[in-house]
């Protein structure tokens, strides 16, 4: 029997890597730096937010006065599309190659002060919907080869305003976290003739302790490799590649998850919980990916309260991610959690 009280290391199968484990660490006093939980007081609508219904934004533009979600191009987009086609190649060394692009903004709500647990489940319907669709739309342009849809959330996370939100950057290149797990999901494909991710998700549903909730269509787990404290992976049932192959019931019963989940993680430490959070989905360059299993990743960097935060730095920076309380125990904690 492996003893998981102990030292020890997991693997993770989407990406090859190790996480170290060290649930004994537990018990160690934290001398680190704490800070204290910000009041959160804002505004239905906030005339200097520049992602409230009919505000300017930077560089002029303004936005619709919308009613339900908002997508505008980003006005300092990290890729762009008119970009000359150009390589750098000195001796394998030195390499270098353009980069096209399109980033777009996706407003989640009009209201500023709410967040996506706040939102009543028809509207993340909505949110769940415009995924797809600019997911379909971006990804048939022939020059945009995958599609990420990502969210911060919380200024721990780096988000520049707190109105719900969330990007698309859609590129020419397969990104490098996307493109790790998709060898790894072919690799396991073509050794074991069976789905990675489907094979797993069996795997957690008889295990059970790493559940956190689940509807018809979906269920979310903490990966048994997970690196973050409260990490979690939402799961399809069904094997599908993309958010595009979502049928209409399976949009309504991830609106469901997505609000049962967000909801669980605001109640753990009683604040509007920070994490990064995506989609992987599968390339959009015109080839079938078959071993490819849709999910999203969201990766909170709290660790036991509001105000005591994770950092990967030190043997993490240097070696490989450590954690101390255990993927079962996060698991437990946040199957505790409320609904509501
Ligand atoms: P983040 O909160 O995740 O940083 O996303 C906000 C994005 O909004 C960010 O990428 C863009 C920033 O470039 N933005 C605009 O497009 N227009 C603005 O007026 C301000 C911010
Ligand atoms: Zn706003």
């Amino acid at each position: 029997m492996f003893n998981l009280t102990q030292p020890h290391r997991r693997y993770n199968p989407l990406t090859h890597e190790w996480i170290l484990v060290s649930p004994q660490r537990t018990q160690r006093p934290w001398l680190g730096q704490v800070e204290s939980a910000p009041a959160d007081t804002r505004p239905e609508y906030d005339p200097a937010c520049y992602l409230c219904p009919g505000n300017e934004r930077a560089g002029g533009k303004r936005n619709s006065p919308y009613t339900a979600t908002f997508v505008f191009e980003n006005d300092f987009a990290a890729l762009e599309p008119a970009i000359e086609p150009a390589r750098l190649d000195t001796r394998g060394i030195l390499r270098a190659e353009s980069e096209r692009g399109i980033c777009r903004v996706i407003c989640f709500s009009p209201r500023h002060d709410w967040t996506l647990p706040d939102m009543p489940r028809d509207e993340i319907l909505g949110v769940v919907r415009v995924w797809a669709e600019q997911t379909r739309e971006l990804g048939a342009r022939d020059f945009i080869n995958y599609v990420q849809v990502f969210e911060n959330k919380g200024a721990q996370m780096g988000a520049s305003n707190p109105h719900p939100h969330c990007q698309v950057w859609a590129s020419e290149h397969v990104p490098t976290e996307p493109a790790k797990e998709l060898r790894a999901q072919h690799e396991f494909s073509q050794t074991r003739d069976a789905c990675l991710l489907c094979e797993y998700l069996a795997l957690e549903l008889t295990a059970g302790e790493r559940v956190i909730a689940q509807n018809e269509s979906w269920v979310v787990v903490t990966p048994f490799w997970a690196t973050w404290p409260f990490e979690t992976l939402v799961l399809p049932r069904r094997h599908l590649g993309s958010l595009t192959e979502l049928r209409d019931a399976e949009c309504v019963a991830l609106a469901d998850l997505l609000k049962r989940l967000t909801t669980r993680y605001d109640n753990l430490f009683q604040i509007s919980f920070p994490y990064s959070m995506g989609w992987h989905q599968m390339p959009t360059d015109g080839a079938t990916y078959p071993a490819h299993h849709l999910h999203a990743h969201y990766y909170p960097p709290l660790l036991r309260s509001a105000t005591v935060r994770k950092f990967m730095v030190g043997y993490e920076m240097l070696a490989n991610p450590q954690r101390d309380i255990t993927p079962e125990s996060a698991a437990a904690r946040l199957r505790e959690m409320a609904e509501r």
